[in-house]
């Protein structure tokens, strides 16, 4: 059954085939959607299918981190460690997809490149880079927020002729590295996870680091089958706790602040929290860390005593104090003997804001005052965070405007999920939802069962075209930014407010309130008709 007579037409086109592409396509065909499904990729799993560099895992504890859709999922599936490896993530996607038949939904190898907005039919006609034009009532974004690679902005990196690689397109093994003189450029997420790993076979490893972060131990480890029954006997109601908390994990309940305890006692805290790690860890042992500079300072003072203790050489240690922001305002990393990596003789370390980078040679990098002769360059230096996925997708809306133009001067939503002038067109991860400070999947799961709600709803009065007011959206703007402007993210430079692409608006790209409130909020709007949205030209006034 579909809502779309045109010959041609498919229900709704999906963009990318990771977590949102899959469920995307699980949930929509079983309401009865066509569904099309394109996946630049040549399979599925989107950024795990991608980012494959050494060490890669992820943050979010694997048991938190997968689809809470399907019990019998969940049941099956069994977690080999707590923090999977991006192996065991692709593996567990692939599972997915298989066992729903889902990859029957998708054309791989091919890169949407353009979607205009078609007035007169109500209906988005999708470029493809086969050269092909595809056409659906409705269009949703699953590209995801931190997808597209940043542009590689090192000067002189032409220059270069060895070898050269960076983690999110990593296309080496391990053993290229071995006995090779490696510079490692950047050090968030990614460098942090892979540098202790190239240092294991390398000659020898530069890290030529920017800023400094903070970098917690990720007390990764097997599950054992205690562990692995004990969660899976309680799946429905953790998940449950998950949905309304604040970052899609079980939360800590914590409710006091940095100065209501004694010296003794914060540190004696943070002691506690520092083997907990993750994301619950130190940065989560006071309420007031992220909202109050100087509760913050006790627990960034923390961590720099942490690095100082751990880090031999006290000259590397106070390079790689991280003093340029607060714990936790740039997203934090989790390491397996990351600092430790830099008391093995053959690591080390390059100010970049003492030396910055001025050229290459074919075999060096050269600094403001030194050559480093190196045989590969590996750049771990990040993405074009949320709107890099979206302007590549080179939307046109109904006014003829591109995406990036309706977003020049900053990104403007209506819960992160949709924006005025470009009708049908949904995002899931976008900018101003809260997906990319949470679980991702559970926000994933979240965000794609309420937009398929709402075409539902439309469907079910006979409409054909979904909209976000511009009062819905300026509701939704200011709300964002009352909700971070509290905190210290929104002072902080970081890929959340686009200071890592030269040229991007600075503003804070995502919703910071929690997910819990967030799904209380959206599932609100849904029950009250959807004020914010106008449904065939409707919409109910005042929203929020
Ligand atoms: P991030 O977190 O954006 O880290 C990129 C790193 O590269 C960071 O240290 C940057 O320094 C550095 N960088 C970026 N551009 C340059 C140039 N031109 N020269 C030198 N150094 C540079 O990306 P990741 O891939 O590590 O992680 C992304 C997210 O994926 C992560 O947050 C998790 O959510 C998962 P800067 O801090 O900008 O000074």
């Amino acid at each position: 059954s579909t809502t779309t007579s045109a010959p041609g037409v498919v229900d709704v086109i999906g963009v990318g085939a990771g977590f949102t592409g899959l469920y995307l396509a699980h949930r929509l065909t079983t309401a009865g959607w066509t569904f099309a499904g394109f996946e630049a990729g040549p399979s599925v799993g989107g950024t795990w299918f991608w980012n494959t560099y050494p060490g890669a895992r992820c943050d979010v504890e694997s048991i938190y981190y997968s689809y809470s859709f399907d019990e019998t999922l969940q049941q099956e599936w069994t977690w080999s460690q707590r923090f999977a490896p991006q192996a065991e993530i692709l593996r567990y996607i692939e599972h997915v997809a298989d066992r729903f038949d889902l990859r029957k939904h998708f054309t791989f190898d091919t890169r949407v490149v353009g979607a205009t907005w078609n007035e007169a039919d109500r209906l988005w006609d999708v470029h493809l880079d086969s050269g092909e034009t595809r056409r659906s009532r409705y269009l949703i974004s699953g590209a995801g927020g931190l997808s597209t690679p940043k542009d590689f902005d090192v000067p002189g990196l032409a220059n270069f002729t060895g070898l050269q690689v960076s983690t999110s397109r990593w296309n080496i093994s391990l053993d290229d590295l071995a006995g090779k003189r490696v510079a490692v450029i950047g050090t968030g997420s990614s460098g942090v996870q892979a540098i202790p790993l190239i240092a294991q076979v390398a000659e020898h490893v530069t890290v030529f680091q920017r800023t400094p972060n903070y970098v917690m131990p990720a007390r990764n480890s097997e599950l054992s089958p205690e562990q692995v029954e004990s969660i899976k006997v309680d799946y429905p109601a953790i998940r449950e706790e998950c949905r309304h908390s604040l970052g899609g994990i079980p939360e800590r309940p914590v409710t006091d602040k940095a100065f209501d305890v004694s010296d003794e006692e914060r540190l004696r805290r943070y002691e506690a929290a520092y083997e907990l790690s993750g994301f619950n860890g130190v940065g989560a042992e006071f309420a007031d860390l992220i909202t109050d500079i100087d509760a913050n300072r006790t627990a960034s003072e923390f961590i720099h005593d942490k690095i100082r203790e751990i880090v031999e050489d006290p000259a590397t240690a106070e390079l790689l104090v991280p003093k340029y922001h607060p714990l936790g305002a740039k997203r934090s990393c989790f390491g397996t003997d990351y600092y430790e990596t830099f008391n093995r003789p053959n690591v080390s370390l390059v100010s970049l804001r003492d030396e910055p980078i001025e050229t290459m040679t074919a075999n060096a990098i050269v600094t403001s005052s030194d050559t480093y002769e190196v045989d590969a360059v590996v750049l771990a230096i990040g993405f074009d965070a949320f709107t890099g996925p979206l302007y590549g997708l080179g939307l046109t809306g109904a006014s003829g405007q591109k995406l990036q133009d309706a977003w020049r001067d900053g990104v403007r939503t209506y819960l992160g999920m949709m924006t005025a002038d470009f009708p049908n067109f949904f995002m899931v991860a976008g900018p101003q939802s809260p997906a990319l400070a949470s679980n991702v999947v559970m926000s994933i799961e979240q965000a794609v069962d309420w937009i398929a709600d709402l075409i539902e709803h439309a469907r079910d009065s006979g409409a054909t075209l979904i909209e976000a007011t511009a009062e819905g959206q300026n509701d939704w703007v200011d709300i964002t930014e009352e909700t971070v402007a509290p905190t210290l993210y929104a002072t902080t430079d970081s890929w959340y407010r686009g200071s890592n692409v030269e040229g991007k608006p600075n503003t804070f790209m995502g919703y910071v309130g929690g997910v819990g409130k967030y799904r209380r909020m959206c599932t609100e709007i849904a029950k009250r008709g959807y004020p914010g949205v106008a449904i065939d030209g409707e919409a109910l006034s005042r929203n929020l």
